[in-house]
Order: structure tokens, then C-alpha cells, then sequence
């Protein structure tokens, strides 16, 4: 496949910037990063790529005007940036309706106008949760039912996609993940908090019972994937991926504690999050059937080792940010 230009929204981020990595290893594409840089976005993580293949454009998504300069004349956006955590959403949903949903409609629009190819990133929390022991996973035909505010507006900008490939016929494909880790995740997120934390002498903090099951993969698995849809996916369809990673959060900090040389019980309850869900998992029976995709991260221990590792040797990476999210999550007792 001859090299195109791509732009990737949110590419400072934790996926985004996996992606960018993946696409400059894997291909001959150029990257428009298009990132606004919110508390989220790190600089550090678009270090190293070379800069005769990714430029970066510090912009909103919701600018109208810069999102026209920007994606005319490309191949394809990539779409990753959002508001992403969901105990942030249950603070403040504003910055969530704003980006996910006003910033989503935007970059629809301006690809309309100009009549690039799109694809939207999303997330398994679109369709609600599952009991622990239902047989059953989420397929592209489960209906919606979002339960916070960050997984709301997730699911609405999924529909402002699908509506403007009817409508407009807007090329467009659609992909729902499952959790994600791996270098450079934000340490408010579940795994790096808790392999921070431990580098820091703090215990792990579980919310609640810390039964709540997870469906893992690896963020360079989500990038493959992205990357099969982008070449070969359906205009209109959307993809989930995930790689068979089910595990509960005690599991998980079990995990962490013995993979770092603790005790595997010495983690603390800590109070649950509101409306919080209970079980995802994904059967990506369709990406693997019809695009052929495989996950090349299949054991998750392996993976979280050399996770572990990597915030052990990157702490400069990690450390302006730790002090402040510490702090916000004692402030609500978590
Ligand atoms: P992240 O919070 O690490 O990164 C988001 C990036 O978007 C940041 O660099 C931020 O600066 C940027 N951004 C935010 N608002 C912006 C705006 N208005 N204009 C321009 N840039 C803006 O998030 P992530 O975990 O990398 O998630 C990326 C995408 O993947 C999101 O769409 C998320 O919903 C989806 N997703 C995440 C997971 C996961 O486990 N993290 C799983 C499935 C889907
Ligand atoms: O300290 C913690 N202790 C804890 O038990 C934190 C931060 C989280 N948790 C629990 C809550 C969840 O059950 O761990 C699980 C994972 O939490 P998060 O990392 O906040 O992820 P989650 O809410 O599952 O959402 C993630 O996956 C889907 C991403 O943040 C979303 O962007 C994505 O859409």
C-alpha cells in the first residue's frame, strides 16, 4: 500500500500515541498529530519519532476553522481524542460532553466538507455492563446502555458517526475497545496507579471488593487492529477488539504485588466508584473472521511485567503527575 497521510486526534495521549508509534514502525504513512494537550496529553510521549514523518498541530478538536486547515488534503483521520476517565466524568462531566460530543461532531463535519476517510475509536463501555456470571460477551449487535457520563458521551459521538455515514455518507468505520495498558497510560488510570503507587510505598487501592472484571489488552494490540480496520474495514461497520483478557481488579493487583515482589495481599479497600461497573468483555469473533487480525500480546503477565518495567525506567515520564492525581483521589477517599 502505497504511503498516505493520516491524521491522528489525541496522539499525545496513552493509545494515540501507540498508534503513531505503531503506524511510523509498521508503515511509510506521515502523521498530522492533532492534540490539544489537556492535563492528559504528554509531550514526552512523541518523543523519539521522526520528524520528517510526524508533526504535531496543538489544536482543539472542536476549532472548526483549524480542524479544515488541518485535515484537508489528508487520507485519513484517526480519531482518539477524548475525555477519558471515568472517575474524572463523575466530577465534572462538561469538558466529556464537550470533547467527546461537540469536538466528534466537529471533525464529522470537517470531513464531510473535505471528504476524508474517518475512523472513530471507542470503547466496550458504550454498551453498559454485564453480570459476573453471564455466559454471555459484547458483540457489534449489543444494544447501547452507557452508564456514566464519560461512556454517555462515548456512545452518543458513536451515534453522530453512524448517523453521517447514513446521512451524509460520510466514509467512516468504528471500532469498540476493551481496557487498555501498556507505556505511557496516565497514572490516574487502574494499572499505573498501582505500580506507582508501589514504586512510592504506597499500597494498591482497590474500589470496593475489587470483584469487577475487566477485559485487558495491550495498547500495541489496539493499534494493529486500528491500523487492519483503517486498510481493509467496511465503510459503516464497526469492529470491537479485544483480546480475550478477562480478569477482576483483585486479580489484576494480585498481580502487580507479586510481579513487583510483595506481599500479594497487602493492598487496601478503598471506597467504590459510583454507578460503577461491573463486567466488560469483548467477542471480537468479527475482526478476527473478517479482517484477520490477531492479538500478538497474548499473555497478559508477560505484558504487565514489561509494563512494570517500563514505569520503573520512566519515571521522568510519570512523575509531574503523580503528586496532583494522589491528591484529587484522597479527596473523594479513593
Ligand atoms: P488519554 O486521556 O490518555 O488521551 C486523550 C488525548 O486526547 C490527550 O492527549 C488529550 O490531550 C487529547 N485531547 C483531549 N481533549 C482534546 C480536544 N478537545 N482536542 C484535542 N485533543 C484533545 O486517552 P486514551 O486512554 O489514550 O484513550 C484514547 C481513545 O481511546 C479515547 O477515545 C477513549 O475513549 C478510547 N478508548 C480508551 C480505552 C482505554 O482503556 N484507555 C479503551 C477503549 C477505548
Ligand atoms: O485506583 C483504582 N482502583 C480501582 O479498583 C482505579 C483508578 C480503578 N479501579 C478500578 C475501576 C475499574 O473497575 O479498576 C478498573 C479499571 O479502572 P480505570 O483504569 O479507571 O478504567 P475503566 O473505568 O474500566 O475505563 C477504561 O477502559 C475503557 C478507560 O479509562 C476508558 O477510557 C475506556 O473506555
Amino acid at each position: 500500500m502505497s504511503a498516505r497521510h493520516l491524521v491522528v486526534t489525541g496522539g499525545a495521549g496513552f493509545i494515540g500515541s501507540a498508534f503513531v508509534h505503531h503506524v511510523i514502525e509498521h508503515t511509510d504513512d506521515t502523521v498530522t498529530v492533532v492534540d490539544s494537550l489537556t492535563y492528559a496529553g504528554n509531550l514526552a510521549s512523541l518523543e523519539d519519532l521522526p520528524s520528517n514523518r510526524v508533526r504535531l498541530e496543538v489544536e482543539d478538536i472542536a476549532d472548526a476553522a483549524a480542524m479544515d486547515r488541518i485535515i484537508r488534503g489528508a487520507d485519513a483521520v484517526v480519531h482518539f481524542a477524548a475525555e477519558s476517565h471515568n472517575d474524572n466524568s463523575l466530577d465534572d462531566p462538561s469538558p466529556f460532553v464537550q470533547t467527546n460530543l461537540i469536538g466528534t461532531f466537529t471533525l464529522l463535519e470537517s470531513v464531510r466538507r473535505h471528504g476524508v476517510r474517518l475512523h472513530h475509536i471507542s470503547t466496550d463501555e458504550v454498551y453498559g455492563d454485564l453480570a459476573l456470571d453471564d455466559p454471555q460477551r459484547f458483540t457489534e449487535t449489543t444494544p447501547y446502555n452507557p452508564s456514566s457520563p464519560y461512556s454517555a458521551t462515548k456512545a452518543g459521538s458513536d451515534l453522530l458517526v453512524r448517523a453521517w455515514v447514513r446521512s451524509f455518507g460520510v466514509q467512516a468505520t468504528l471500532s469498540n475497545c476493551s481496557n487498555n495498558y501498556g507505556p505511557r497510560q496516565h497514572v490516574e488510570k487502574f494499572i499505573p496507579r498501582q505500580i506507582t503507587n508501589l514504586i512510592d510505598g504506597i499500597r494498591p487501592k482497590l474500589y470496593g471488593a475489587g470483584l469487577n472484571v475487566r477485559d485487558w489488552i495491550h495498547a500495541e494490540d489496539h493499534s494493529s487492529a486500528v491500523l487492519r480496520i483503517l486498510e481493509a474495514g467496511e465503510i459503516g461497520q464497526t469492529y470491537l477488539i479485544g483480546a480475550d483478557g478477562e480478569k477482576n481488579n483483585r486479580q489484576v493487583v494480585e498481580l502487580i504485588l507479586q510481579l513487583m515482589g510483595h506481599d500479594v495481599h497487602d493492598y487496601e479497600h478503598v471506597a467504590d466508584r459510583a454507578g460503577h461497573d461491573l463486567r466488560y468483555a469483548i467477542d471480537a469473533t468479527r475482526l478476527r473472521n473478517e479482517l484477520g487480525w490477531e492479538p500478538a500480546f497474548a499473555d497478559f503477565e508477560t505484558g504487565l511485567a514489561a509494563t512494570i518495567d517500563w514505569y520503573r525506567d520512566n519515571e521522568q515520564w510519570w512523575r509531574p503527575q503523580k503528586a496532583a492525581t494522589e491528591a484529587k483521589y484522597q479527596k473523594v477517599g479513593q
